[in-house]
């Protein structure tokens, strides 16, 4: 891995004891990175009646069927892994029971009338790598360097520095996902990817990476409602409440991204779809969307200032890593935790056919193959009732 400092180290400051250093970097995140509540209004919920309530939640039946199938793979030149997704229907957004739920996640009925590929992991820094030096693209980064204080807890140290998605402040492995990738840096990538793989890759819509990360599940994570049930799935910022007003840490982890694959996948066989690094869809975020969205591959609205990121990172609390949470940034916007996956519609409408072997120069991180047997679906408290309301 080459790891390049754009700038020197020119101070070091800020002593304090590991939580108050964590709370200084919420601070930062929630000031730096902009607002991250959602917009929208209460009136969200009134506009379409009445939400599930827990006791009547019914499970999108595409999705549960396609958990007991066979996980679905392919592989391209690159080395990226692509998961197979069903088309089904689900309930996007979140009910006006969810614990920390914002005003812009009105519930509403939603049919994935196609079925696509999504990148099993999120791009990795070896992927991204590749991008970078056959095309020779500067990031949004690199163009316009951005402040930043990277916190070191383990010496009690805060420092100053330039941060791209090379140097991230800590030290990365190719199989890291990439940080600091911007909507324009993500769509720059696809666009090259689909020349060199001859055919087309896009961001995932905000409403496939919803349908996606739920993989038929309603509850806040796709692993359960419990902020804990996440620790085994996600990298998000590794406290807990103590239940005194405080938090404990998670032994044994770390401030920084993980692997991809560190954690446990959803059943549809995805990694890292909580926490880890924001992931960019291609949809203009919009607070009022939800109202008004159209039922079937609801796409986002024409036109808008911000784009639409998902699943939180690994600086943030659990709660923002909740399957219904939206957050936006212009953009050119990069920052820490700052990523994206890739999505295809190639070949998705294809029979399954014997499963596809790494091309020459594949890069990637190994995971289920065609034919593998899908994940193991999540604790009862994640699954729901056929039935819907
Ligand atoms: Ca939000
Ligand atoms: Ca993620």
């Amino acid at each position: 891995m080459t790891t390049r400092r754009i700038l020197p180290v020119f101070a070091i400051a800020f002593r304090g004891p590991w939580l108050g250093l964590l709370a200084a970097l919420g601070v930062w995140l929630l000031s730096g990175c902009g607002e991250l509540s959602g917009g929208g209004s209460r009136r969200d919920a009134e506009a379409v009646g009445r939400d599930c309530p827990p006791d009547e939640e019914g499970e999108s039946s595409a999705a549960m069927a396609s958990a007991a199938a066979p996980l679905r793979v392919r592989t391209n030149r690159l080395g990226i892994k692509l998961v197979w997704i069903p088309p089904g229907e689900f309930l996007m957004g979140s009910p006006r029971y969810e614990e920390d739920r914002d005003d812009d996640e009105t519930q509403h009925r939603v049919r994935i009338t196609r079925p696509f590929y999504l990148g099993q992991y999120e791009v990795t820094v070896g992927q991204f790598r590749r991008f970078v030096s056959e095309s020779g693209y500067r990031t949004d980064r690199e163009t316009t360097p951005v402040w930043e204080e990277i916190p070191h807890p383990e010496i009690d140290v805060v420092e100053y520095r330039y941060c791209t998605w090379r140097d991230p402040g800590f030290t990365q492995t190719d199989d890291f996902p990439v940080t600091r990738a911007s909507w324009n840096d993500a769509t720059a990538f696809c666009r090259w990817l689909s020349a060199r793989e001859g055919e087309e890759y896009r961001l995932p819509t905000e409403a496939e990476w919803e349908y996606a990360c739920r993989a038929g599940t309603r509850t806040r994570f796709s692993t359960g409602n419990a902020d804990t049930s996440l620790f085994r799935a996600g990298q998000v910022i590794p406290l807990i409440p103590n239940g005194m007003g405080g938090y404990v840490s998670q032994p044994g982890r770390t401030l920084n991204t993980s692997p991809v694959g560190s954690f446990d996948p959803n059943h549809f066989g995805l990694y890292d779809v909580h926490g880890n690094v924001w992931e960019w869809c291609a949809d203009w975020y919009g607070a009022e969307y939800y109202r008004h969205s159209p039922t079937e591959d609801p796409e986002g609205p024409a036109s808008g200032e911000h784009r639409v990121m998902r699943g939180g990172c690994y600086v943030l609390y659990a709660r923002y890593a909740r399957s219904a949470n939206r957050y936006r940034g212009s953009p050119s916007l990069a920052f820490g935790g700052t990523g994206f996956r890739v999505a295809t519609s190639a070949g998705a409408t294809a029979p399954l056919t014997a499963p596809t072997g790494r091309a020459d120069g594949a890069m990637g991180p190994p995971g289920p193959r065609a034919g593998e047997t899908r994940p193991a679906p999540p604790a009862a408290e994640g699954r729901r009732r056929p039935g819907a309301c």
